[in-house]
């Protein structure tokens, strides 16, 4: 079960599993084409309904996928679609995603934590009444630790404290309403893991780019979404967008902020490879799910030689930074369990940009310009409702 299988990680996933001979059923309740029409933006590419990819999928590889239309938060919907989908993973991508929205008023705040604390805890509550046996595969965050002055370990750090030693949860540091519903969500999992017994594993994801899959590039009916928005595109595929349409790429503040990185068809070898080694019933895993580290000079810097490459004058400007976020730090990310357990992964090499610039060149003229630059404050959220400007 993929919930969350009509987005951007979440239908590449859904349609790599069920390549692979998985039984597959989508979940959604397609709130993220809602939040398009809020905020008046759109995927770089077109995007086909879901019953439409389905049905695509299907008339290509004669596979099927169950579709279960529907909000999470909603107990009864979850477990009617448990009930008759019986899984044995679920794969949870369903929730409000980006930090900026989460900052945009007091609303989408509240709307961020309840939708995604609300949502996985009734995903907890499914799996113990209806299919205990089942496999929680729970997209996280690497932004769940923050930039903190040590090294980032894999979900636990062994610490010595007045002579005791003991192995505890890696101190959280979340800066987002939404990084910290991502918080919340391991604390509710870590603590039914234990209580009930649940088997689960945590994906603390890094920032994703690219958009292609083996599978979605079969059919344009298949394409992913693409954002480039200030609200929901991240920062190596606004990058490329930024350098398709002649617009400066923006590196907020000193550009020093430092994440892990990975390709989409990364994310998908990911979860796969977490699906067939399950967690341990009772068992909490976290893995951190990225493949490099870049800062955001870096990205600024491969993406304008890439570019030079295929005659684009790319610019960069530094914007005051709209985030509270440390703009220079050091950070070292520990990542070493997903290749223990075969993930092969899709560097950015020089080629890689190349096809991601080609990409985005290809849809420029659906860029829309006024949606590019950042215009959501962390400093200046507040209770009044916000409304896009137009
Ligand atoms: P997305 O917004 O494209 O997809 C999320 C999907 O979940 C959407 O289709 C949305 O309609 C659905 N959804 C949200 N709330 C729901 C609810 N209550 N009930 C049912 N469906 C619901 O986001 P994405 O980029 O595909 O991210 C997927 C997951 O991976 C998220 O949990 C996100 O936090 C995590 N993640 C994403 C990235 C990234 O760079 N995109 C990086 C790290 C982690
Ligand atoms: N940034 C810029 N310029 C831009 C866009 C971003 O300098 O035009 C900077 C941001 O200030 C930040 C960094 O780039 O320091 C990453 O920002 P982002 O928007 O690419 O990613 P982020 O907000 O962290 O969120 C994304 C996904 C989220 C996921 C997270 C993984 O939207 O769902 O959880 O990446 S991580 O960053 O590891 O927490």
């Amino acid at each position: 079960m993929v919930i969350g299988g009509d987005g951007f990680c979440g239908w590449a996933t859904a349609l790599h599993l069920s390549n692979k001979n998985h039984e597959v059923a989508v979940v959604d309740s397609l709130v993220r084409r809602l939040f398009d029409h809020q905020l008046g933006v759109d995927s770089l590419t077109p995007i086909s309904s879901i019953q439409n990819r389905i049905r695509r999928w299907k008339a290509l590889t004669g596979k099927t996928m169950q579709l279960y239309i529907g909000d999470i938060c909603d107990f009864e919907f979850l477990s009617e679609a448990f009930k008759s989908f019986e899984p044995d993973v679920v794969v949870h991508f369903g929730e409000q995603r980006s930090a900026p929205y989460s900052m945009i008023d007091r609303s989408r705040a509240v709307f961020t934590q309840h939708n995604n604390v609300i949502g996985t805890l009734n995903v907890l509550f499914a799996i113990k009444e209806f299919s205990e046996e089942c496999h929680l595969v729970k997209l996280g965050t690497m932004g769940e630790y923050g930039t903190p002055n040590i090294d980032i370990e894999e979900g636990y750090l062994t610490i010595t404290h007045n002579g005791r030693t003991d192995t505890l949860p890696y101190p959280k540091q979340a800066s987002s309403f939404y990084h910290l519903s991502k918080v919340h969500d391991s604390h509710n999992i870590a603590f039914t893991c234990k209580a009930w017994g649940i088997r689960a594993t945590d994906l603390n994801q890094g920032v994703v780019y690219g958009v292609r899959t083996d599978e979605t590039t079969l059919h344009e009916e298949l394409c992913n979404r693409f954002d480039y928005d200030g609200v929901f595109g991240t920062a190596l595929n606004r990058f490329c967008v930024q350098a398709a349409v002649g617009h400066p790429l923006t590196v907020y503040g000193k550009g020093g902020q430092t994440r892990g990185y990975l390709d989409i068809r990364d994310t998908v070898q990911c979860v796969e490879l977490a699906i067939a080694n399950p967690a341990k019933p009772g068992e909490f895993r976290v893995f951190n799910q990225f493949t490099e580290q870049f800062s955001v000079n870096d990205l600024a810097v491969l993406v304008t030689k890439a570019g030079k490459k295929l005659g684009l004058q790319v610019q960069t400007i530094s914007l005051p930074n709209p985030r509270v976020e440390a703009e220079e730090h050091y950070y070292n990310a520990k990542h070493t369990k997903l290749i223990d357990l075969g993930l092969k992964p899709h560097l950015l090499s020089d080629s890689l940009l190349d096809s991601l610039l080609n990409f985005a060149i290809q849809f420029k003229d659906r860029v829309d310009h006024s949606q590019i630059m950042p215009n959501i404050s962390w400093k200046k959220i507040g209770v009044k409702p916000r409304t896009a400007p137009v």
